[in-house]
């Protein structure tokens, strides 16, 4: 038997006419994608994820960084997306007006079918120039890890040759302004959010349930744990999101 979800937040989604759809590593997890808290696997569980996403750490260190992002990258192209994610795409493709905002960097909702979610935090899939922001092709190398995780740097920048970096915002950067400017205006606008499989701890990205709930749009939060976004939600769904989610839209 799937998991129960109240009838009423089946027929709030039924209803819905500008649905935000909000997602954290949680959705990805049932894909086997560690979460940001999690304990990284392997070689990298010696290190702190948020201390490697940082621009100190790229200054110091960027083979290491280099390393760890390629690591991530690969791991994402074995997996594939889940029902959570394709539940998402599905109410995309019921609800006209539905928007995905996603924290995360991996390419998992691409993948389910979900035309243009916006990315707060950028992608694995988007290296840039870390002087120019000119898009830079994806590092090709070693398909196995390399020892102490380190990996040469790709080439500098076509256009004015300075170190690329991966296209994440790492804390302490701001967030893609007309991106997160997106983000904001849909969740101000809508009349549902659904967030998804996020601690909320993370800012400015935690905004976005709460404005949403500000101006007055019913709030369904799908985690197996409590969060800070408890109490913002009208409806807290206690589960996984690859069983959740397909119940909802069922
Ligand atoms: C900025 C990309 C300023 C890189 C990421 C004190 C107070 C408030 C803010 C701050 C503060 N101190 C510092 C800050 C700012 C900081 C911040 O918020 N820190 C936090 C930790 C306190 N924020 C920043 O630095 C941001 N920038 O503020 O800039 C500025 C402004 C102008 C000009 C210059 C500067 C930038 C933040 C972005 C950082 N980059 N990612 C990378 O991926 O390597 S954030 C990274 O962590 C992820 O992208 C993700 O967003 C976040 C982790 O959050 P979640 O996605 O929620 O994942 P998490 O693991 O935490 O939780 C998983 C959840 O899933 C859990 O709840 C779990 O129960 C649930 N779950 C598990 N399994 C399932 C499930 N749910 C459903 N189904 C399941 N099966
Ligand atoms: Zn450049």
């Amino acid at each position: 038997m799937g998991v129960l979800v109240p009838s009423e937040t089946a027929t709030l989604l039924r209803q819905a006419e500008r649905v935000v759809i909000f997602t954290g590593a949680g959705i990805s997890a049932e894909s086997g994608v560690p979460t940001f808290r999690d304990a990284l696997t392997g070689l990298w569980e010696r290190f702190d994820a948020a201390a490697l996403a940082t621009p100190e750490a790229f200054q110091d260190d960027p083979a290491l960084v280099w390393g760890w992002y390629e690591w991530r990258r690969s791991a994402v192209q074995r997996v594939r997306p889940n029902a959570g994610h394709e539940a998402v795409a599905a109410i995309e493709a019921r609800v006209p007006s539905s928007v995905v905002v996603t924290q995360n960097v991996d390419d998992l909702h691409e993948r389910a079918g979900s035309p243009a979610p916006l990315h707060l935090h950028g992608s694995l899939f988007a290296p840039r120039c870390s002087a120019c922001a000119h898009p830079a092709p994806l590092p090709d190398g070693p398909a196995e890890e390399p020892a102490d995780g380190r990996r040469v740097p790709p080439p500098g920048c076509a256009r004015c040759s300075a170190p690329l970096r991966p296209g994440v915002v790492w804390f302490g950067e701001a967030l893609p302004e007309a991106v997160f400017e997106s983000a904001v205006e849909a969740a101000s606008s809508c009349d549902l959010l659904l967030t998804v499989g996020t601690s909320g701890l993370v800012y400015p990205a935690a905004e976005i349930p709460r404005v949403a709930a500000r101006f007055g749009a019913a709030v369904i939060q799908v985690n197996p744990q409590e969060t800070p976004l408890d109490p913002v939600a009208d409806v807290n769904l206690r589960g996984p999101a690859a069983q959740v989610l397909p119940a909802l839209v069922e």
